[in-house]
């Protein structure tokens, strides 16, 4: 269970923000309507939602995910790979206080955005990838290890993070695409798989009693909708121009 939620409000800076992507300039109007629609929808959900002003200075800190790793019973602050991104954490750190004691620092030459972080049931998934680096990833298994959690680390091939292609929904339940479909990581989950045209469906988010996907996945929804999870659909067309996702835009805890 979740019971509180942190998301940042974006900057007009935004539409200058990090991507690798073809889709175009995002329009600053229509994602701040699909960011208030994300806020609805968590609150949905039960969540207490603890929303952040934005900030200009830091393009990408819509992308709260990447800033820290959190446990029920601890938070790990993250040393983002982006150079542009890695003093989004000290404002990550502060709002964190409030609600937690216990804190653990990813710290240079690790590196470590929290989008390749996921949690399922006591057990960690880390990926390598341009942003994590092996020495990132070592010092976070090492950490959750240390308090108790399994972690492994998984080098990825094509996906930018970890949570791109893979969510934990639940009751061994796991919604896998691309590299993941067949990775022997994940052989022993019940596995929901999104097809290659599906892909960016695969970042969903299990919160309490529903799954929320991005909108217009069809297959996506019905699977999951048969696996005996509710969906909330919403529209991610501007956070996907950035090379965001659902799971990016929350700190879920
Ligand atoms: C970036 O390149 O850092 C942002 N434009 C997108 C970050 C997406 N975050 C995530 O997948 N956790």
């Amino acid at each position: 269970m979740f019971t509180n939620v942190i998301v940042k409000k974006p900057g007009k800076s935004y539409v200058t923000g990090l991507t690798t992507s073809d889709l175009g300039t995002p329009d600053y109007d229509r994602l701040l309507t699909q960011h208030a629609a994300y806020v609805q929808a968590l609150e949905k959900c039960g969540v207490a939602v603890t929303e952040l002003e934005a900030s200009e200075e830091f393009p990408d800190s819509t992308f709260v995910e990447d800033a820290a790793v959190l446990t029920s019973d601890f938070a790990v602050v993250t040393n983002p790979g982006a150079d542009s991104r890695n003093g989004e954490i000290v404002e990550i750190e502060a709002v964190l206080k409030k609600f937690y004691r216990k804190f653990y620092f990813i710290q240079s030459p690790g590196t470590l955005d929290g989008g390749d972080v996921l949690q399922a049931e006591d057990h960690f998934y880390i990926g390598i990838s341009d942003r994590t680096n092996e020495e990132g990833a070592r010092q976070l298994k090492e950490i959750l290890e240390s308090e108790g959690y399994e972690a492994e680390i998984i080098p990825l091939e094509k996906f930018f993070h970890l949570k791109t292609g893979i969510a934990y929904v639940g009751d061994n339940k796991l919604v896998v695409a691309g590299e993941f479909t067949d990775h022997p990581a994940f052989s022993t989950y019940d596995k929901i798989v999104i097809e290659d045209q599906d892909e960016y469906s695969a970042n969903c988010i299990h919160v309490n009693d529903y799954v929320i996907i991005p909108e217009g996945y069809p297959e996506t929804k019905r699977k999951l909708n048969e696996a005996g999870r509710q969906t909330i659909e919403l529209d991610m067309s501007e956070v996907q121009k950035q090379d965001g996702g659902l799971s990016c835009l929350s700190l879920r805890f």
